[in-house]
């Protein structure tokens, strides 16, 4: 990592009464985060993307821990999704550290050790048309990595959701069991009878183009389906505390998770520090088609 001091931040004050939303909810929604310049460019690049073919044959045979490796592009009817951005397209570096998005996930990780320093783990973006289904509930850590004391919150993992088109309720938007990112019982999420907002307590999260929502991944939730034509297209950016980093065993994620040397070295210095957990983790280089 550069040596060189960081930038100053545009000094943002999460408020108490968002804090106190997080800790009662499990997230927030920013309204308003993306220009509508700013959504076309990254809705642009990501339609782009999507068109492209990528030959990843060699790097797919190989399994790691007996878990298959996962496609840049997956494709299923109804549903794209692109991993990795960051090794795809050099717009997608701004997200990383956004001035009103990245002081609230330090906010909300305030009370973890290496809270100054929040890590990048993941990026990537979701597509769905109309007919779309249900995904499963899930939740990426247990409510056991959420805390709170003395006025400091501290989810070890986050994910963010920026909207670059509508989500509403019919939209296949995102939806969730408020409160549960601290809930102990465990329900059997898979069962028919808890599909989609049958499952007790669960909300639709719902947004303009442009929003961003951001949640304790102990948080239960999953995506809606999709009944409105168009296509309901979200970027994600997942992150965690430092010292969680070592910890995260995801071998056939690791190709997007971990940008290599050649990649990291175009970010500024913040992201670079957003990013630093990388360089204990084995990386494959840049892809050819990203190549010169
Ligand atoms: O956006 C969606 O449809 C669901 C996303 C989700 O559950 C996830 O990415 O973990």
């Amino acid at each position: 990592m550069s040596s060189a001091v960081l930038e100053p931040e545009v000094d943002v004050k999460v408020s108490d009464e968002e804090r106190f939303l997080f800790d009662l909810q499990g997230y927030v929604v920013l309204r308003g985060v993306l220009a509508p310049d700013e959504i076309a460019r990254y809705l642009g690049a990501v339609r782009r993307l999507e068109g492209l073919r990528y030959d990843e044959r060699e790097r797919l045979k190989h399994t790691l821990g007996g878990r298959t490796a996962q496609p840049t592009l997956d494709e299923k009817p109804g549903h794209k999704r692109l991993n990795g951005l960051l090794r795809l397209d050099l717009c997608f570096d701004e997200l990383i550290d956004h001035p009103v998005v990245f002081p609230r996930v330090r906010a909300f990780m305030e009370l973890c050790r290496h809270s100054a320093e929040p890590q990048l783990v993941n990026t990537w973006s979701i597509a769905k048309a109309e007919g779309h289904d249900h995904n499963g509930w899930h939740r990426g850590i247990t409510p056991d990595l959420y805390g709170h004391r003395a006025g400091k919150l501290g989810s070890r993992m986050l994910n963010t959701i920026w909207f670059l088109t509508d989500n509403g309720p019919d939209d296949g938007c995102v939806i969730a069991v408020p409160g549960s990112h601290k809930n102990h019982i465990d329900l059997n999420w898979g069962a028919p009878e808890y599909r989609g907002l049958k499952m007790p307590g669960s909300q639709c999260i719902t947004g303009r183009a442009g929003d961003v929502l951001v949640f304790s991944e102990a948080l239960l939730h999953t995506g809606l389906k999709k009944s409105t034509p168009g296509i309901r297209t979200n970027l994600y950016y997942n992150y965690i505390t430092l010292d969680f980093a070592g910890h995260t065993y995801s071998p056939e994620h690791n190709y997007h998770f971990v940008m290599p040397p050649s990649i990291r070295r175009r970010f500024t210095p913040r992201r670079q520090a957003a990013t630093r957990w990388m360089e204990t983790a084995v990386s494959i280089d840049i892809p050819p088609f990203m190549q010169e």
